[in-house]
């Protein structure tokens, strides 16, 4: 039986787990869970797949882990992504993504942007509360904006002047992108934070004022598995454009 993941293509950090699976060539059983209308609060998803109660996660059958006779549980999507790396039956692949013992010195560089990102990218996620205003009446989404949405656009500029320090640091080689820990191979950091910022450029948000960061996030949404997951996502991002882009600032980073 293959591992089980529990998600949905709306939630940045399930898509990163699903493309990884991909990446990886890993078969999985697919369980989408609304978790905008609260079911990953619902007892069975508590008791039965993820006590913290968050999406993504994953449950994998006791046949498929090292010497265990129980299913095994995991939520948090960084945790997810390292134990995939670490048990893909396709190692190779997956040490390209999260080398693990074999180079400790990238493997510590790319937990650390992994950490990183937790603490500011996401910090500053703005898809969920431009959802709020999507959804909200007319007469409030002005108010939205300048409440809610400017101070995480303010908030998300340092980060995003982080990212594009540490990328012009990198050398891909003259024709190619660099990736955040170095050379053109992406790693897990380059993938847990790709997703984050993706889903407002899919709403139309676009980042001129860095652009090794558009370069790089351009690079990252071309790969093939990243398309196909991220398709749902993109149709959201054309709906909000569409009926409430003129309440964004679309143009905040550039
Ligand atoms: N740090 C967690 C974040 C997970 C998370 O916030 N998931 C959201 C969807 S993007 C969720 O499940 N929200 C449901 C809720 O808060 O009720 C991770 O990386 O997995």
């Amino acid at each position: 039986m293959p591992v089980a993941l529990y998600a949905h293509r709306f939630s940045q950090p399930s898509r990163a787990v699903e493309i990884l699976l991909r990446e990886l060539d890993q078969p999985y059983e697919w369980h989408e869970v609304d978790f905008a209308n609260g079911e990953t609060r619902e007892s069975w998803f508590t008791q039965r797949v993820n006590a913290l109660q968050t999406i993504p996660a994953i449950i994998v059958p006791a046949a498929e882990c090292d010497g265990r006779e129980t299913e095994f549980k995991l939520g948090e999507s960084h945790a997810i992504l390292r134990y995939l790396c670490r048990h893909a039956p396709n190692g190779s692949a997956a040490a390209a993504w999260y080398p693990g013992a074999a180079d400790a010195e990238r493997t510590a560089t790319i937990d650390l942007w992994m950490a990183w990102h937790h603490n500011h990218v996401r910090r500053y996620d703005m898809f969920h509360d431009i959802m709020n205003l999507h959804l909200t009446l007319p007469m409030l989404k002005y108010e939205l904006q300048s409440n809610v949405l400017v101070p995480l656009q303010n908030a998300l500029q340092p980060s995003l002047a982080t990212l594009e320090s540490q990328l012009s640091a990198q050398d891909g080689g003259d024709a190619n992108t660099p990736m955040l820990c170095g050379g053109t191979q992406p790693t897990l950091a380059d993938l847990t934070i790709a997703c984050e910022l993706y889903q407002i450029v899919a709403v139309g948000y676009h980042f001129d004022r860095y652009p090794r960061v558009a370069r790089w996030l351009d690079t990252m949404a071309a790969r093939h598995h990243f398309r196909e997951v991220s398709a749902e996502i993109d149709d959201q991002g054309r709906t909000i454009r569409e009926a409430s882009g003129d309440y964004l600032d679309l143009d905040a980073f550039a």
